[in-house]
């Protein structure tokens, strides 16, 4: 009865976090609070991004209703859903969002040791193609929530104690890592919860996919330039790459962690430090990848050691496969040594 007891040995993601949390015996469940909070957040995400279609017909997120009321913005939507989760979980203090200039700091009476940078809906403007998008988070713990600063957030992203995506998708995928391995659910929506689908996920040493937006390629550096020339024509007569690019962070990255290769956003001459944002994209990325046994590199340093000056600070971001983030590492080490 093998088959049936994976059936019913349903391991949701609340179950598994409460595994996970009985190897740190001194955590009082705060964890697996703020986490059920997160999921409700990209629960109500997935059910308002797969309506997003429909509104165009009732007039719902972003259009104009029946009244001619103009509806929210689903991007906007979302953060006021997960703002409202996150503080009534009672297990925050600082929240940065990529859609509010200022980081949100919880009301005394209802703060918790926990600060969460999040996108809440990342590659929005791709909802009208029907393109995959997603909500990217990372969670740090503050030392002492009653007197907390800005600089709480301000933290090399390895100081991060998890970090997660949720894409909705195809099927709505809510992958994760509390820093002992990447594990990644899907929503069952007939009991509303996630179950464990890809149990320890390992991202391929090697791979056969680039992912980068060539439009950019006139305004690339030396090092970028010499690695995606080597992807297309390779000269140790291995056979090209594949070009597989999305222009959405989630879907992109998803694909990289399960199927192997590198995803690039490099910095350029009109943009000297990339577009990606380093609190609520690069970092949780570069932790999943690491966690994953892959790479996360910004062009001059591990990703995960970078200390962001201000909280939309951006970053070059070179992500995915060990043995290919090596490949670029060894060319920009190159271009330094020989400008
Ligand atoms: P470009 C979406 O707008 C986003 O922030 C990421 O999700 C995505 O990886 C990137 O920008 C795409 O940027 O310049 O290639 O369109």
């Amino acid at each position: 009865h093998e088959a049936d007891a994976h059936r019913t040995d349903l391991m949701t993601i609340t179950r598994h976090v409460l595994n996970e949390q009985s190897r740190h015996p001194e955590s009082k469940g705060d964890f697996t609070i703020l986490l059920s909070h997160i999921v409700l957040g990209c629960k109500f995400v997935c059910s308002a991004v797969n309506k997003a279609g429909l509104a165009k017909l009732i007039g719902l997120a972003g259009e104009t209703n029946v009244q001619g009321e103009e509806q929210k913005k689903l991007d906007v939507l979302s953060n006021e859903v997960f703002v409202k989760a996150l503080v009534s979980s009672g297990r925050t203090c600082i929240l940065v969002s990529e859609e509010d200039e200022e980081a949100t700091f919880v009301d005394p009476s209802l703060r918790g040791r926990y600060c969460v940078v999040f996108d809440p809906l990342d590659g929005s403007s791709n909802i009208d193609c029907g393109v995959s998008i997603g909500t990217i988070f990372g969670i740090y713990m503050v030392k002492d929530k009653d007197n907390v600063t800005l600089d709480e957030v301000l933290q090399p992203g390895s100081n991060m104690l998890a970090a997660g995506y949720c894409m909705y998708g195809s099927s709505c995928t809510f992958v994760l890592s509390t820093g002992s391995g990447v594990n990644g659910f899907t929503l069952d929506p007939s009991l509303g919860e996630f179950i464990m689908t890809h149990p320890d996920i390992k991202i391929p040493k090697k791979g056969k996919i680039y992912s980068v937006n060539e439009g950019n390629a006139k305004n690339w550096d030396g090092p970028t330039a010499k690695y995606v020339e080597k992807c297309k024509f390779p000269k140790d007569g291995s056979s090209p790459k594949s070009l597989r690019y999305i222009g959405s962070m989630v879907a992109d990255v998803h694909r990289t962690l399960l199927y192997g290769g590198v995803f690039l956003y490099p910095a350029d001459k009109k943009s000297p430090n990339g577009k990606l944002r380093v609190l609520y994209e690069v970092f949780p990325m570069s932790f999943l990848m690491e966690q994953a046994g892959g790479q996360a590199f910004t062009g001059k340093q591990r990703a995960l050691d970078l200390v962001p000056s201000k909280i939309h600070d951006r970053s070059p971001i070179f992500l995915g496969s060990y043995d290919d983030i090596e490949e670029i590492k060894a060319l920009y080490a190159a271009a330094v040594s020989n400008p």
